[in-house]
């Protein structure tokens, strides 16, 4: 395993929904010990802090969208801090809502750009969040990075996208929770997209298998967005958005462990862990647990893949 330099950045975004509370998960996360886990793999972990948001107009409250203009900080600190952070390590987005997948994605891909390799996107969510400020019906722009990233319209008042992520380069995985503008939009789209009855039919890793091997072959950098909810809330309860049936510790893990073997990923978020809504610590605890095997944690060293 060779050891990479972790670039620890804390992202309190909690302007992406209504309900409060993912302002704490950057702090969570550090208190189930993320750094300390890490380096005992043999990892350097820098922690930049906390970031905040660039400077913004205050929301009115007035209109359908929940905080657009503090979003819009959020999106234009991130992606600064993104391209950065990328020359550097391998950057994880302590979140924070979902909402910081703006930038952090939009951030990561145009250092891509300019490096002159294809970015790929995998998405651990229950929900599809391709949203556009136009289609959403809640408001809450958490739904909405996918359609950011992807270049979808709508977005005035955030920082012009200079390189949208190519839709095929883009892998839903774990969905049971699409809305209907959603729906119509993917079916219209080249997105790879795998509900909860795929995971069931064909296993989870047969999906992600064929994902990571186009990674490979077109030499892309992997970032890859993990979602609370991807995860079961019988497992993982604090999460403002539960949806029943999501992916079992053993999914979870064994996805963080594909990714690990494939040597792809550069870059990672951990996003919509509300604290405030947690179990003794039981969530943060799993997230720790996971990016530890995305980084490297194993029983034993499986020197060929299983699951062709
Ligand atoms: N699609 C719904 C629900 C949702 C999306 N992302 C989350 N929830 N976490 C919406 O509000 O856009
Ligand atoms: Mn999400
Ligand atoms: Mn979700």
């Amino acid at each position: 395993m060779k050891h990479t330099d972790c670039i620890l950045i804390g992202a309190p975004v909690d302007s992406g929904k209504r309900r409060a509370g993912c302002l704490m998960g950057p702090d969570a996360l550090r208190t189930a010990g993320l750094a300390e886990a890490l380096r005992d793999l043999g990892h350097r972990v820098e922690d930049l802090g906390n970031l905040t948001p660039e400077p913004y107009s205050p929301d009115t409250g007035e209109g359908p969208l929940f905080k657009p203009n503090e979003t819009a900080g959020w999106t234009a600190r991130l992606i600064a801090t993104a391209e950065g952070a990328m020359t550097r390590g391998l950057p994880i987005f302590l979140g924070g809502d979902h909402a910081l997948s703006l930038g952090s994605v939009a951030g990561v891909t145009s250092h891509a750009a300019r490096a002159g390799r294809p970015q790929f996107v995998l998405w651990l969510d229950a929900h599809s969040d391709f949203h556009t400020p136009e289609t959403t019906d809640s408001g809450n722009l958490h739904g909405t990075p996918l359609g950011y990233v992807t270049g979808r319209s709508g977005f005035a008042g955030f920082p012009p996208l200079t390189t949208p992520v190519q839709q095929e380069n883009i892998c839903l995985l774990g969905l049971r929770s699409v809305d209907d503008a959603e729906r119509a939009a993917l079916e219209g789209s080249a997105i790879r997209r795998h509900d909860m009855r795929e995971i069931d039919e064909r296993g989870i890793a047969r999906p992600l298998g064929d994902f990571l091997d186009r990674v490979a072959a077109e030499n892309g950098m992997l970032h890859v967005s993990l979602d609370v909810d991807f995860l079961d809330p019988s497992i993982a309860p604090a999460v403002g958005t539960t949806v029943p049936g999501g992916a079992t510790i053993r999914e979870g893990h064994l996805v963080m462990e594909m990714i690990c073997d494939s040597g792809l990923m550069t870059s990672l978020d951990l996003v919509e862990l509300n604290p405030f809504l947690d179990n003794r610590g039981r969530t943060a605890q799993l997230l720790v647990d996971l990016t530890a095997s995305a980084l490297g944690r194993r029983v034993f060293d499986r020197p060929t893949r299983a699951f062709a």
